[in-house]
């Protein structure tokens, strides 16, 4: 059965919501498109004609550190100047909300966090504080040893000579994400398949479910006996293990999918 606005299974999936107890949330650049934030394999995806898994590595780095620099200079000053849309505040009042929800997010844009402090207000804003399994880009770290600071204001490439170095020990910064054939961290992964394995539903939101081992998180979900509901315009890996895939926008499905559930005895 379609709502309203022809969302195919829209009813049915806010039906399975309402009766989900522990909720895990997964999602991609998809959920930041709206935003304006270029998604991975969008064709806004591409800088200076490389394709982002090719600065996002390692080699990348050691190869041309001033470039990868660059190009995450320019994605800081693009996400800079983009905010939370209706998406990211429909998940972040549904995780303050009476309901057990954690969100785990692909995204290293920052703007899950932002839309949790805005809705939690004077609130504690943990609840919906995501897990960032890839990192931040507004933070950096150093290649050698363990500092690591925030950092939000991109380098002024015309006067800077030097690239950034760590106060501490002298070697290189780095953005701290993790990159294609790098590891993620063991804790925040172990985090990620433990709230996705004792979740009854998982919500899956604007990935293209590619990358690993993100992408597997929904699995844990399925093999423990709970369902997932996907958000994607498009159809991917998970659309088939999906109990319902609804194609749209997240920033348009996600309001109507936590509607009533986010206010105690909703
Ligand atoms: C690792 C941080 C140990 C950096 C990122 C098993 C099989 C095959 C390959 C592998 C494997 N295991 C490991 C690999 C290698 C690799 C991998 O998965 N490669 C893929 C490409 C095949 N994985 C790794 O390297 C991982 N490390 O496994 O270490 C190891 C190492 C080597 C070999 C074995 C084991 C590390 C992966 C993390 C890389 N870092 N980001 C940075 O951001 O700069 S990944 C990055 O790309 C993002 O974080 C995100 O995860 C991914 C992009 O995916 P999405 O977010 O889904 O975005 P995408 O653009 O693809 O899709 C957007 C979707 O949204 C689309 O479906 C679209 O239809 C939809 N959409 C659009 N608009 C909307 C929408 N949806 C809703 N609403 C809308 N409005
Ligand atoms: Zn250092």
């Amino acid at each position: 059965m379609s709502d309203s606005q022809g969302i195919e299974g829209l009813e049915e999936a806010r039906a399975l919501l309402a009766e989900a107890e522990r909720v895990c949330v997964l999602s991609g650049a998809g959920v930041s498109a709206e935003s304006g934030v270029p998604t991975f394999r969008g064709e806004d995806g591409l800088w200076k004609n490389y394709r982002a898994e090719e600065l996002a590595t390692p080699q990348a780095f050691r190869r041309d550190p001033r470039m990868v620099w660059e190009w995450y200079d320019w994605r800081r000053g693009k996400i800079g100047g983009c905010s939370p849309n209706p998406g990211h505040y429909a998940l972040a009042r549904l995780a303050l909300g009476p309901k057990s929800v954690s969100i785990v997010t692909q995204n290293v844009d920052g703007l899950h966090e932002a839309a949790a402090r805005e809705v939690a207000g004077a609130a504690d804003p943990s609840p919906a504080l995501p897990l960032e399994v890839h990192g931040s880009i507004f933070r950096v770290k150093c290649t050698a040893c363990t500092y690591k600071i925030p950092h939000r204001d991109p380098v002024r490439w015309e006067t800077e000579a030097v690239l950034p170095k760590c106060p501490v020990c002298g070697a290189l910064l780095r953005p701290d994400v993790v990159w294609f054939g790098e590891s993620l961290d063991p804790m925040v992964l172990t985090e990620a398949f433990d709230s996705a394995r004792n979740a009854t539903l998982c919500l899956v939101a604007g990935t293209s479910a590619l990358v690993q081992p993100a992408a597997s998180v929904p699995l844990a979900t399925l093999e423990n006996g709970g369902s997932i509901v996907e958000i994607n315009p498009t159809e991917t890996p998970l659309s088939g293990m999906a109990t319902f895939s609804l194609r749209g926008g997240s920033g348009a499905i996600l309001p109507q999918l936590v509607e009533g559930l986010t206010e105690a005895g909703g």
